[in-house]
């Protein structure tokens, strides 16, 4: 049998190389002779895309054939990094393309690194949807995601003297490999004009003239499942100019004019918005909102067509799951689409449409929730609003029955919020008034928003709302992302089978005990960190070394994710290092602090905490007297394939938001499963890993949620702490230069203060100190490490999507027979 094998894997690895110099040849048109590492990457992800192309077309295939109920994620972001690798274990093939290509003289690992990250998010909520991808998949789910194919992605973050600057993010300037482009499925996307009604047999039909018009073009991206079949689909919309819309145009006008105003329909599906904080009514935005809803609710019914005569068992068949209130314009889409070009009645079309949306919630910052001004949903799609009108009006009809008089209450809860003479459309709310469930993203997330934003409607709809706690893929952030540590958990637990069902780690519990264990787990852990670190100085030029205690925070910078609390306790900590004899230096930790992350472009206050983290790291890092006792390092342009190297390096992390304010967090997680320990608030799900793997294995600090309210009400009558004064007082004095441009900070933490600084710092300096103390002793430390990872199962996407497909889509696996 082995024999057999080992000509498998031989004849694999042949016809892997032969399909890669097809490739060269033929796809890049390169000699087959000579190619560098971008081609020889380039072929190698064709070569890998062939394979994919097959297992999506039997996926496709087979569901079209078993007709099961569908799911359709929709999200306006997709943050999926990069293919190669995660293709390539996904389907078991890792070790034959690796073979392959040393054999023709490349270096796998190396052309790993010639793929841009396909950056088309923010942050949280866009690499939550990735993750659910690879769970879908790898749970054989016959579910598509739907989003769109943003030409300029995350921009690029430089830090340029201690300042953020933000590049493009071209990331299509080498074409894309992982993407199949389907001409043929393009939809028109209308904007503007005016609607007519006139009756027909007695009926009222609405006719929308657009204005405008462009294309929607399918372009597919396979998302393998790991160890399955199952290839899904992510389907990404690019804006084109429309093909007859305007060839009036071209006829009266000017020539050269009409081709460029063709040209511009293609910037609407041109660049992510970067800001992930506020909710900001830019017209182009709502544009992309419904450019890519339509496409996809047009593409969604003309497959239901193709198959069924009727609308009948539509809602039974099909699930929309509306990742936060972005895609909410698919509600009035689905209704026009059913109503004014299926001629449905409103009470069908709102019978299907109540039950196949469910909605995700991932914010409680009221800043973020979006509203758009009536006058602009008005102008930009004049058929929606009315269909928006309609539903508030039957809402409110329904609240008057109920609540008869209670005016307060039914205008808090209308979807249309009047505030004197503007009038905005309150997306939550229409999304709330359409799904069948809404849910949060972390026990505490859901209960602050069943007790807050959307108490009136848990009044009206308690069974609506559920809570599914996030979770993250266990391939890509553990198994391929830190392979030392895959293979010690492997070999201990006597299989790899925990990659697709992480409630094995719990196995590793028994191990903590044995000494040998935990060497084992130690040497692990110092290869990673000896890569994160050497990643590090590569990007910073700052020298680390490995004897120092690593600890991370990367997440977008935000005031209430609070890095000014973690740079403060880096000051502390310097400020008393320098402070020092030489004997108490000897007793002292080595720690290397590293903050990472993206500044929304407008959000000043966030651009501050960066430059004044280069500016302690610059200090600091220059000081003598300090050494290798302490390094700062802001580590630029922070995005999932730096994370993959970063995370499983760092022995310990921080995720020390306000608490309350943190809706998840799902860094958190891959923390956890990569055994670095937490230092953290009771917030999000922080307080679920603290429940999964004990609190003893955390660090944990700092005001409870219900301690909140009165400390920010108690907040400016209270000194701060000695120690917090001081610390800041380096800040205002000007130590680290720029006080004025630094100012604004020192001013929110010594003033009203809402996010807590000064009061949660003492226990913040207190835990780091305990932190230092169990660091010393290393077998303790070890052990809390093990135990992080063996507590993670919870937090695997797998989990999460499992409970979304049982408890809110009701949908079943579809599993791919292999192909022979
Ligand atoms: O649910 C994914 C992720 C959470 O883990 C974070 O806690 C949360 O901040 C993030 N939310 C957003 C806000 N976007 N909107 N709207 O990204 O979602």
């Amino acid at each position: 049998l082995y024999g057999l094998m080992d000509t498998f894997k031989k004849s694999d690895v042949l016809s892997i190389q032969q399909s890669i110099v097809n490739h060269v040849e033929y796809t890049i048109a390169r000699s087959r002779y000579k190619f560098d590492d971008l081609e020889a990457y380039q072929a190698a992800a064709f070569s890998l895309r062939d394979r994919l192309i097959e297992s999506w077309n039997d996926t496709q295939q087979y569901f079209k054939d078993e007709d099961p109920k569908r799911v359709y994620y929709l999200s306006m972001e997709f943050l999926m990094g990069r293919s190669l690798t995660n293709a390539l274990c996904n389907l078991g093939m890792n070790d034959s393309y690796t073979t392959a290509l040393r054999e023709m003289g490349y270096d796998l690992e190396t052309l790993v690194e010639q793929e841009r990250d396909a950056a088309l998010g923010n942050g949280g909520l866009g690499r939550l949807a990735a993750c659910f991808l690879d769970s879908m998949a790898t749970l054989n789910l016959p579910a598509w995601g739907y989003g769109i194919r943003y030409q300029y992605g995350m921009f690029r973050q430089n830090i340029i003297d201690g300042f953020q600057h933000e590049q493009p993010d071209y990331w299509l300037n080498f074409g894309n490999p992982w993407e199949i482009e389907r001409l043929n499925v393009a939809y028109p996307i209308k904007f503007y004009g005016h609607v007519s009604v006139h009756e027909e047999m007695g009926r009222q039909v609405f006719r929308w003239n657009p204005g405008e018009s462009v294309t929607a073009v399918a372009y597919d991206n396979p998302i393998p499942g790991y160890h399955t079949n199952n290839t899904i689909n992510l389907r990404l919309w690019a804006a084109k100019p429309d093909r007859e819309f305007d060839l009036e145009a071209f006829n009266t006008g000017d020539y050269v004019q009409a081709v460029l105003s063709r040209q511009r329909a293609e910037t609407l599906s041109s660049v992510l918005y970067p800001d992930d904080r506020t909710y900001e009514g830019k017209e182009l935005r709502l544009k992309q909102q419904h450019f890519f809803v339509s496409a996809t609710t047009q593409d969604v019914v003309r497959r239901w067509k193709e198959t069924h005569s009727s609308f009948d068992n539509f809602a039974e068949k099909v699930a929309f799951q509306l990742n936060d209130t972005h895609p909410t314009i698919a509600v009035p889409e689905l209704m026009r689409v059913l109503m004014d070009e299926n001629q449905l009645s409103w009470s069908q079309a709102w019978d299907i449409t109540s039950k196949v949306f469910a909605f995700t919630n991932h914010t409680v910052l009221p800043e973020a929730l979006e509203k758009w001004p009536v006058g602009l949903v008005e102008k930009l799609l004049p058929r929606h609003m009315q269909i928006i009108y309609d539903i508030n009006w039957r809402f409110l009809n329904d609240l008057r029955k109920h609540y008869g008089d209670d005016w307060s209450r039914i205008s808090r809860m209308s979807v249309i919020e009047e505030s004197g003479s503007d009038k905005f459309v309150r997306m939550a709310y229409l999304a709330l008034v359409a799904s069948h469930t809404v849910n949060g993203v972390a026990a505490l997330h859901t209960s602050i928003l069943k007790d807050s934003i959307f108490r009136d409607f848990v009044d009206l709809w308690p069974h609506k709302f559920q809570n599914k706690t996030n979770g993250v893929t266990p391939r890509r952030w553990l198994a391929f992302c830190n392979p030392a540590l895959a293979e010690l958990i492997t070999s201990t637990l006597g299989s790899d089978a925990w990659v697709n069902n992480l409630s094995l780690l719990t196995g590793l519990r028994e191990h903590a005990e044995s000494a040998e264990f935990r060497q084992a787990w130690r040497d692990c852990k110092l290869k990673a960190k000896t890569r994160a670190m050497a990643k590090m100085e590569k990007m910073t030029g700052v020298k680390l070394r490995p004897e120092a205690m690593l600890d991370i925070q990367v997440k977008r910078i935000h005031e209430y994710k609070r890095q000014l609390l973690n740079i403060l306790g880096a000051i502390y900590r310097y400020n008393q290092i320098r402070h020092m004899s030489a004997e108490e230096r000897k007793q002292v930790v080595p720690r290397v602090i590293m903050i990472g992350g993206k500044a929304a472009p407008g959000y000043e206050q966030a651009k501050r905490i960066i430059k004044l983290a280069s500016a302690v790291a610059e200090k600091v890092n220059a000081d003598p007297d300090v050494g290798d006792l302490l390094k700062v390092v802001f580590v630029p342009d922070y995005n999932v394939s730096t994370a993959e190297i970063l995370i499983p390096g760092s022995e310990l992390s921080q995720h020390i938001s306000t608490a309350g304010t943190e809706a998840s967090g799902t860094s958190n997680m891959k923390f956890a499963m990569n055994g670095s320990l937490i230092i953290g608030t009771m917030d999000g799900a922080n307080i679920e890993i603290a429940r999964e793997i004990g609190e003893e294995n955390m660090f944990i600090f700092g005001a409870r949620k219900e301690q909140v309210p009165k400390l920010r009400q108690e907040r400016i009558q209270l000194r701060p702490d000695q120690r917090f004064l001081d610390t800041v007082d380096l800040i205002r004095s000007g130590h680290f230069g720029w006080e004025d441009y630094f100012q604004p900070l020192v001013s929110s933490v010594l003033g009203t203060d809402y996010y807590l600084l000064a009061n949660d710092f003492p226990s913040y300096v207190d835990t780091q100190e305990r932190i230092d103390s169990v660091y010393k002793d290393q077998d303790a430390w070890t052990k809390m490490s093990i135990m992080s990872t063996a507590g993670s199962a919870f937090f695997s996407a797998d989990r999460t999507i499992s409970e979304y497909a049982k408890d809110i889509w009701k949908v079943e696996p579809c599993h791919v027979p292999w192909s022979e």
